[in-house]
């Protein structure tokens, strides 16, 4: 597959790479000196990212990561810190959480270090997540004289369960790789110097795959978050029809009948 590139724009908290091979797109959040603290600028910058490469019929698969210290320590504390209660409804950063999350290609969080607050709540808006040795996820809003706020209470409690997920939005305590791996809050754990490239090698997985298959199989995943079984099981059936309408399905039926590799299009 060759390299493919894609036009984006320069920002100035995050690196996106320009060439897409085996159409995964790498988003790097790089605010390093402050571990990667999520200001809003920042969350705009990813969102903006998420929304060109969502669009992208070169990518079908991204990652998000940070760096080997920290995916991210969390909201940025420090432009958070004078902010009143009508400031932050005005500022509105719920829109900008709610875009990320309605991103219709699978997003991978490659992990490590600290992934706090905000940054862990990152980390759950993703669909799948690649940690280091190294990663610790935790939400200390607690020790900072609040709580959970772009899903920390609702996604974590959903992924690990109610005692740990009390444990670690009241105690703030942090949890490792390993209690994170046992907890379900994370699909594996690698070596620190192999972790972005596992979680790129996940991404090309799924970017492998009939891109409309992967986009609705998403989409009925996440509605098991917002619904009863029954309702999800309906919308999961509507899916799963519609995919006969593809083009991908005929090809991807007819290769394993023909005993060859499928070659998907996304239509
Ligand atoms: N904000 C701002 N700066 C941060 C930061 C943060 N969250 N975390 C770290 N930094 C900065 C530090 O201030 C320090 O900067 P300088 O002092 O050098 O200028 C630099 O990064 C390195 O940090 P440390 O010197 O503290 O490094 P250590 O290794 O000693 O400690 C640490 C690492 C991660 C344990 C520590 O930095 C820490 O406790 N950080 C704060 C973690 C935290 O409390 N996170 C939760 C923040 S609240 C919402 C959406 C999201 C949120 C809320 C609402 N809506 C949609 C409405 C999220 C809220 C949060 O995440």
């Amino acid at each position: 597959m060759g390299r493919k590139t894609i036009t984006i724009m320069n920002y100035e908290y995050i690196l996106v790479n320009d060439q897409v091979t085996e159409y995964v797109a790498h988003i790097q959040l790089n605010r390093p000196k402050e571990l990667n603290a999520l200001n809003l600028q920042l969350m705009q910058e990813i969102k903006h990212a998420l929304g060109v490469l969502d669009e992208d019929d070169r990518v079908r698969a991204i990652v998000i990561s940070g760096n080997e210290r920290a995916f991210a320590a969390g909201a940025d504390i420090k432009q958070m810190a004078g902010k009143t209660a009508i400031d932050m409804l005005n500022i509105d950063q719920f829109s900008t959480w709610d875009a990320i999350r309605r991103t219709k290609k699978p997003l991978v969080a490659a992990v490590s270090g600290f992934a706090l607050g905000g940054g862990c709540e990152l980390v759950m808006q993703c669909d799948m997540v690649v940690a280091s040795e190294t990663a610790q996820f935790g939400q200390p809003e607690i020790n900072i004289g609040v709580m959970p706020g772009a899903g920390g209470t609702q996604r974590l409690t959903r992924a690990v369960g109610k005692v740990r997920a009390m444990e670690m939005v009241l105690t703030g305590r942090f949890m490792s790789a390993e209690e994170a791996m046992a907890a379900g809050l994370i699909n594996k754990i690698v070596p620190v110097d192999v972790y972005l490239d596992e979680a790129i090698a996940m991404a090309k997985l799924a970017a492998s795959k009939s891109p409309l298959a992967v986009q609705l199989a998403k989409e009925s995943v996440l509605k098991a978050f917002d619904t009863h079984l029954q309702e999800g099981l309906f919308f999961e059936r509507k899916n799963f029809y519609l995919l006969f309408a593809s083009e991908d399905q005929k090809e991807g039926m007819a290769a394993f009948v023909e005993k060859r590799k499928p070659e998907f299009k996304g239509r």
